[in-house]
């Protein structure tokens, strides 16, 4: 290999010399250069992509307390990983070539900044960081997913406390179901504290100042301009926001017949463990997904999901998803966990996807399948001859997370569950109620994601926040984003924030779904009004052909078409709030007229 780097580089200085006077024939023998090179790169990449995919499915499809079998091969195969992402030969030669990139194609200057990014994050200057850290990161997915939740002394899964935070009447109860699921924290935060530190030291070695920078360059952004931009979201949300906050405070007290009304939101009141989503607290009369899925199983679930992006146009999934994907919960007495978070895979950046989830029949798998799905397609559309292996990615990562959850929306509107009889046709219901219920979904999250999590992220990396602080802070953020409060004093033997998966195996990331749900609501708008010509509160996407082959447009080129013209040419317009402001604008007289006379408690300007 070393050879072959000598005669990259010499390539180079050959071309440089005759740069002088740029003409194409001078262009094509650097390009040539360049894409033996890059040729080379992908199809290594992809063998160590690989080998380090399966063994980290294997180690979070299968965690058996006290075996390290799975461990060892994760860690094996992520050091090999890093050691050819983060070779200096790879860095050298794509920093060499970059010298000459007015010479190169877009593509290739593409895949070059994607192989420095790359290296970036396990540089070979930096072997034994990288190494401690790869360590450090299986034994923290370890020990959050083969945690053993216990509820009065019985072991339970995440997907029992859900249901209990979802629909107990009884606050003790509930009380008890919260406290069980912040449990996981406490053996995290060591772990957390070493990562952070690992992560930061990791990227310091190419010059990015700490780990959220780095994260945050992936949009071609500085972490000012993703801050302003998440804060200017959140401040035009707020208003709503103010009012769902007032509101949900006033129906909760009610509902759990407290003496007064609360502030805050005491956090184990609310129908998710980190407040993100409420929209389980409205049930829309005639519309009630969640019994209609009673009548389903988990398996109708994900498959309806493939019948809604095969109407579209999209293809049936491989085969080999079905057989290798690992989609519902572990069996009760199966002697291993597994991670019990949804997620996508990309085993081979070709056919090989997969799926890691824990479904059942309910609303909140339904809309995750089907999330789970866009990633899914995702994959399958960019896996094509036009895009190299480096740039099977999403146009941005928040474009990834975005196209899935749309879809999930999009299955959730009324004339959608009419067209698949999950609800009667012409059933009458109360359309303020199930916007409502949708802002307690989508509107929520805004704070959480663009304040709470990405907020004690920045915390967390770039000011370095003191390991002696960190569930302080993170209640302070808490009640300052969400309006939340813990229903007692949670000292610093806790971890609260450590219980959020993405915290520890998704790191400094968590602004892509704020970013998401934003652009989701840009897709749809247009969608609706250019492609259906139906109001976007009631949109039926089941079978047109031509909303596929505008999301399938979307997808099929990955990461190399820049994300910013992308979306201009698709939506008109740059990545905006607005739709989501207008859809969501009914709402507001509603809310007025709901709160008048009470007390609100968030201040009129976040
Ligand atoms: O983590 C996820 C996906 C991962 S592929 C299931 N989501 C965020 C979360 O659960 O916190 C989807 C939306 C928000
Ligand atoms: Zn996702």
């Amino acid at each position: 290999m070393k050879k072959l780097f000598y005669f990259f580089l010499l390539a180079v200085i050959i071309s440089s010399c005759s740069g002088n006077k740029p003409n194409e024939n001078a262009n094509k023998a650097v390009q040539d250069s360049v894409q033996t090179y890059l040729d080379s790169y992908n199809s290594k990449y992809k063998e160590v992509s690989i080998i380090a995919n399966e063994a980290e499915w294997a180690s979070n499809t299968h965690i058996v307390e006290g075996d390290s079998t799975n461990a060892k091969a994760t860690n094996k195969a992520n050091e090999e990983y890093a050691k050819f992402t983060g070779s200096k030969m790879n860095i050298e030669t794509a920093t060499a070539f970059l010298t000459q990139k007015d010479k190169l194609t877009e593509l290739q200057v593409k895949q070059l900044k994607a192989i420095l990014y790359k290296a970036a994050n396990n540089p070979e200057t930096l072997e034994d960081v990288v190494k401690e850290r790869i360590k450090a990161t299986t034994a923290q997915t370890e020990k959050l997913f083969g945690f053993d939740f216990k509820l009065s002394g019985k072991s339970v899964s995440t997907n029992d406390i859900d249901g209990i935070l979802a629909t107990e009447q009884d606050p003790a109860k509930r009380l008890k179901a919260w406290e069980s699921s912040k449990e996981v924290g406490k053996g995290l935060k060591e772990g957390l504290v070493h990562l952070r530190d690992l992560r930061n030291k990791t990227v310091q070695g190419l010059g990015y100042k700490d780990f959220f920078e780095y994260q945050v360059s992936d949009y071609g952004m500085t972490t000012q301009e993703m801050i302003d931009m998440l804060q200017k979201f959140n401040k035009e949300l707020y208003p709503l926001f103010r009012e769902l906050h007032t509101w949900t405070r006033y129906e909760l007290a009610k509902k759990y017949k407290a003496k007064e009304v609360p502030d805050l939101i005491p956090a184990h009141w609310l129908p998710n463990r980190w407040g993100q989503d409420w929209s389980a607290l409205v049930e829309v009369e005639g519309i009630n997904l969640d019994s209609a899925l009673k009548t389903k199983d988990a398996e109708w679930i994900v498959k309806q999901g493939e019948r809604f992006y095969v109407s579209l146009g999209f293809p049936e999934l491989p085969g080999s998803f079905w057989d290798k994907s690992d989609l519902y919960p572990a069996p009760v007495d199966a002697n291993y966990k597994k991670n019990n978070h949804a997620s996508a895979w990309h085993m081979d950046y070709e056919k090989d996807v997969r799926s890691l989830m824990s479904v059942e029949p309910n609303s909140e798998w339904y809309e995750t399948s089907h999330h789970e799905l866009g990633h899914i397609y995702y994959y399958l559309s960019y896996s094509n001859p036009d895009v190299p292996v480096l740039l099977r990615e999403g146009a941005n990562r928040a474009y990834h997370e975005a196209l899935g959850s749309l879809m999930g929306m999009a299955a959730m509107q009324k004339p959608f569950m009419e067209n698949l009889d999950l609800i009667p046709k012409g059933t009458k219901s109360d359309d303020m109620k199930t916007l409502l219920k949708e802002a307690l979904n989508f509107v929520v999250f805004i704070p959480w994601s663009t304040g709470t999590m990405s907020m004690f992220e920045h915390d967390l990396y770039a000011n370095n926040l003191p390991a002696d602080q960190f569930n302080k802070r993170w209640w302070e953020t808490v009640a300052k984003y969400q309006g939340i409060a813990p229903p007692s004093v949670r000292g610093e033997e806790y971890c609260d924030a450590a219980t959020k998966t993405h915290i520890n195996d998704d790191a400094a990331q968590y602004y892509d779904y704020a970013l998401s749900f934003v652009l989701l609501f840009q897709l749809h708008d247009h969608i609706a009004k250019n492609i259906l010509h139906q109001d976007p509160h009631a949109t039926n996407y089941y079978g047109n052909k031509e909303v596929g082959k505008f999301i399938e447009d979307m997808m099929y080129p990955g990461a190399s078409k820049d994300w910013r013209i992308a979306l201009k040419e698709q939506t008109g317009s740059d990545l905006s709030a607005k739709a989501m402001l207008d859809y969501f604008a009914p709402l507001m007289d509603y809310l007025k007229k709901e709160n008048e006379g009470r007390k609100y408690t968030l201040s009129e300007v976040q």
